[in-house]
């Protein structure tokens, strides 16, 4: 009889664990992390169970998933259905989550383990704290991990310098069909405002910050303009495979982040592709990515460590590497190994590392030097201007139909049915008018 039941138990639990109804694993030994694809060198993330396990003494098994676009990240965290422990959005969308109370503050004492999140830089703590809002500051609930500038991506054997030092050469003719934009309905709303005013941008009638967050119904409505006449001239918009096509040699102006740039011009140079960037003198967008806990976290302990961890020079080095991207952390080790003696030119960048960094030679499309910094803007959410704006995205994207393509559409249904019905009345009339002939002859 035990012999009996001790089958019987086996049975039961291999059909459990077969339809998945049985899971005997915790959810605090599972660390969910949702980042953007291309962000992370993934012998960091397999490493870090191993340090968590010393520090805590506890398993963690990651799950880990990657986005290319900041909205749709959004849309599954606001839903709840999904339960990410850890997530990496942009600030204007850390902006919208702080705001609908959708963020957790992130834990900053860790036991014995060391606090690293005191390695950001004091100047992204400072960029993210204008994110605040109503007693809270957003520097409790995010940590900076990668920051940049938007500009263009070009490849120098095909596009002089001096011509991707603006954005009119994203609406020049001549590039026509060798343009990729950002899919990036933010940058593409702030590149076509600073385009469209670059003359009062320049008379210093109104600034890129106030260019860029402007949502009136006039902006909207230039952005739409400017893009539609901007759409026929692009290869495409592109959420991560611009880097690819520039390296290729495929594509010569790509409007786009600087760490995606780094990846591009490192790639090229061993294909014999010639690529540059420039942040364009009408100014653009500096951003700033960082981590988050979402308020459906499941492993708030596992997600602060996991966030503390990524603060470790080292480790914050390593996805530098990784991805071309530059870390918020500004620690001395972060500034010896970057600085290159080889470069000839020096940039002042005691904004990020602190003033013994004021003319230093470092990459400048990693790096953007002060001057670059001054001229761009952080992007603020647009709160609910934000359906207003996303409607105009469609529209200029296609992915909706215009009134004008509805009529042809129906109009074209309808004559189709007219036509099939018309035949078939013909075909009926032809059939009776034979079967009364066949009967006629018939009866004669
Ligand atoms: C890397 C994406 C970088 C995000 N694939 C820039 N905000």
């Amino acid at each position: 009889m035990r012999k009996i039941n001790r089958w019987l138990m086996v049975c039961v639990c291999a059909l459990f664990s077969l339809t998945g109804c049985y899971n005997t694993e915790p959810r605090e030994s599972v660390l969910k992390i949702y980042n953007w694809a291309d962000y992370i060198d993934e012998d960091m993330l397999a490493e870090f169970p191993r340090w968590y396990k010393e520090q805590t003494g506890e398993d963690i098994r990651i799950v880990y998933q990657t986005f290319d676009i900041n909205e749709i990240m959004l849309t599954k965290i606001e839903r709840g259905h999904e339960d990410f422990d850890v997530v990496c959005p942009s600030e204007y969308i850390i902006e919208r989550m702080l705001r609908k109370g959708l963020l957790l503050p992130i834990d900053t004492v860790f036991g014995k383990t060391p606090n690293y999140l005191h390695n950001e830089s004091p100047y992204i703590r400072e960029q993210l704290d204008k994110l605040s809002w109503s007693g809270h500051r957003a520097s409790d609930y995010a940590i900076g991990y990668m920051w940049g500038t938007a500009g263009i991506l070009f490849n120098t054997d095909h596009v002089p310098a001096e011509d991707a030092r603006t954005w009119a050469s994203l609406w020049n003719l001549k590039y026509e069909n060798k343009i990729l934009m950002k899919e990036s309905y933010r940058d593409a709303y702030g590149t076509a405002l600073i385009y469209a005013n670059a003359e009062d941008l320049k008379k210093g009638k109104v600034t890129v910050e106030e260019l860029m967050n402007n949502y009136s119904q006039a902006s909207i409505d230039t952005v739409e303009k400017y893009l539609k006449a901007m759409k026929p001239l692009i290869a495409g918009w592109e959420a991560d495979f611009g880097k690819e096509m520039m390296t290729k040699g495929k594509a010569w102006l790509n409007m786009t982040w600087s760490g995606d740039a780094v990846w591009a011009i490192e790639e090229a140079e061993g294909v014999g592709i010639h690529l540059d960037y420039e942040v364009p003198v009408e100014g653009s967008n500096v951003w700033y990515d960082g981590w988050v806990i979402p308020k459906y976290a499941r492993n708030k302990k596992a997600a602060s460590y996991f966030i503390n961890y990524l603060c470790r020079p080292d480790v914050a080095l390593r996805n530098m590497d990784a991805c071309g991207y530059v870390s918020a952390v500004a620690t001395p080790e972060i500034l010896e190994a970057k600085i290159d003696t080889t470069l000839s030119y020096f940039a002042d960048l005691s904004y990020f590392f602190g003033p013994a960094a004021d003319s230093i030679q470092i990459d400048k499309v990693q790096y953007p030097d002060r001057t670059v910094v001054e001229r761009c803007a952080m992007i603020r959410d647009s709160g609910d201007k934000t359906e207003l704006v996303l409607e105009m995205w469609s529209r200029v994207k296609g992915d909706n139909l215009g009134v004008g393509v509805v009529i042809v559409i129906l109009v074209s249904a309808g004559i189709m049915v007219v036509f099939t019905v018309y035949r078939k009345l013909q075909r009926y009339q032809h059939e009776k008018a034979q079967y009364r002939r066949r009967n006629h002859q018939r009866k004669k």
